[in-house]
């Protein structure tokens, strides 16, 4: 079976991470912006990033270029919503109209992410998500977004990675706005997150004007059985807090069961009123899941697995993570599996030849694909957003960790295709038959 002839082959990216532009057209600051001095890796920040809020129409033309099915991109919201009042900034609704223009023209499926991380700094300021009415804050935005978007947008994703930006931001000061919270307050941002799920695709749902399919990106780690009397426990260990142990994302199941099941883990969230309950568990039309490595279930021995194959992050090559993760949670959620993110971190340069070579990144890329055909061949898999279209900021970490297929210059925001690049677009071509 393999994959379908429809299937989304796609790149993702993220606003903050790549646009630039910070301060321009009433952007207003988020979060990001306004309060990472010092904590971002040689004090680097997203004021100019990749640039592509200037040069996204040559950047269409690339991905229309390499063949992409979609792109994964998405809204900040304090370039959209300037105040608390709901202010509308038309300049910056006018260029996602226009992006989403340019993919339609190019024959690009567009995938929105509503909130991926870029809190705008007035939600913070009034509370962020420990206000309970950051719901209705989120629910207006989206309002704005679809209306000016969904004639042209039909998959939308409402929030990403909630089990990873909740806790990293709000419980263990990782992330902006580095707080620490615990007990109740934690329950409440949690919570509100959930909430703000729910609203979102409420509003969708009623507001959309071409027929949406709904979902958001969750993450998975899943536990990889290296034998076959380990994959009914591995299946178990997945969904238990014991995945992922001490990583800001243990227990990231809690999310996907509260959001697809309704099971709203007291601990996790406090408790729900059966109306939030419902409001938190509507219907949704895909699992989204960004999957980048898995936990063996029978863990690395430090002295045994030393120098373990690892990506620029650190993370283990685990390439049956793509095989395990999809078949493990469509098990669980009865829901086609999307890839919203997958990708390999590498230190990348220019060559002396003016290229950019990266065998690293296509072997990634043959062995984790050959995975996920796998698991197309046993459980609906729709497509497979890799991370990412180009180098951009890694967050904290700044720009030394390069996940792109085009490799960007920042001296000169020029983008270079990696030779991985190369790659993906012959898959692309071939439907990954070669896999
Ligand atoms: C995440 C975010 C991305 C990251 C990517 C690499 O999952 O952390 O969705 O913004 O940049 O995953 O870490």
């Amino acid at each position: 079976m393999g994959f379908s002839k429809d299937f989304l082959w796609g790149a993702a990216t993220a606003a903050y991470q790549i646009e630039g532009a910070a301060f321009e057209d009433g952007r207003v600051p988020s979060t990001w912006d306004a309060m990472t001095q010092g904590h971002v890796r040689h004090n680097e920040t997203g004021t100019y990033a990749c640039d592509h809020y200037h040069r996204m129409k040559e950047d269409v033309a690339a991905m229309k270029k390499m063949g992409l099915k979609c792109y994964r991109f998405s809204v900040a919201w304090p370039r959209v919503i300037s105040d608390v009042e709901g202010t509308v900034n038309q300049k910056g609704l006018d260029f996602y109209r226009s992006l989403v223009d340019e993919l339609e023209a190019a024959g690009i499926e567009p995938l929105v992410t509503l909130f991926h991380w870029d809190l705008p700094m007035w939600a913070y300021e009034h509370g962020g998500w420990l206000n309970d009415d950051i719901a209705d804050w989120f629910a207006h935005y989206v309002e704005v977004v679809v209306d000016a978007l969904s004639d042209k947008v039909r998959y939308w994703l409402t929030i990403n990675e909630p089990v990873c930006f909740g806790p990293v931001s709000w419980q263990v000061a990782v992330h902006p706005p580095f707080m620490r919270l615990s007990g109740a307050p934690l329950q409440k941002v949690m919570k509100n997150i959930l909430l703000s799920h729910g609203r979102a695709v409420e509003v969708i749902r009623e507001r959309a004007a071409l027929p949406p399919l709904v979902g958001l990106a969750t993450t998975c780690s899943p536990v990889l059985p290296a034998l076959k009397e380990e994959e009914e426990p591995s299946y178990n260990k997945t969904f238990s807090n014991e995945s992922a142990e001490g990583l800001p994302h243990a227990g990231e199941y809690h999310w996907a069961d509260a959001i697809v099941f309704g099971d709203v883990d007291e601990k996790t969230f406090g408790k729900v009123t059966e109306e939030e309950r419902a409001l938190i568990s509507q219907p949704l039309d895909f699992f989204g899941v960004n999957i980048y490595s898995g936990d063996r279930f029978t863990p690395l021995d430090p002295e045994k697995d030393r120098g373990y194959p690892r990506n620029a992050c650190g993370w283990p090559i685990e390439p049956e993570a793509l095989y395990w993760g999809p078949k493990f949670l469509y098990r669980r959620y009865n829901l086609p599996i999307l890839i919203t993110e997958n990708g390999f971190a590498g230190i990348d340069f220019l060559m002396s030849d003016g290229k950019v070579h990266d065998p690293q990144h296509i072997d990634f890329l043959k062995k984790y694909l050959h995975e996920l055909k796998r698991a197309a061949d046993e459980v609906p898999v729709l497509g497979y957003c890799h991370w990412s279209l180009m180098d951009n900021m890694e967050w904290c970490d700044g720009y030394d960790t390069r996940f792109g297929l085009w490799f960007v210059n920042y001296t000169t925001c020029e983008r270079i295709w990696k030779d991985s690049a190369y790659f993906y677009a012959d898959v692309i071509k071939t439907n990954g038959e070669e896999l």
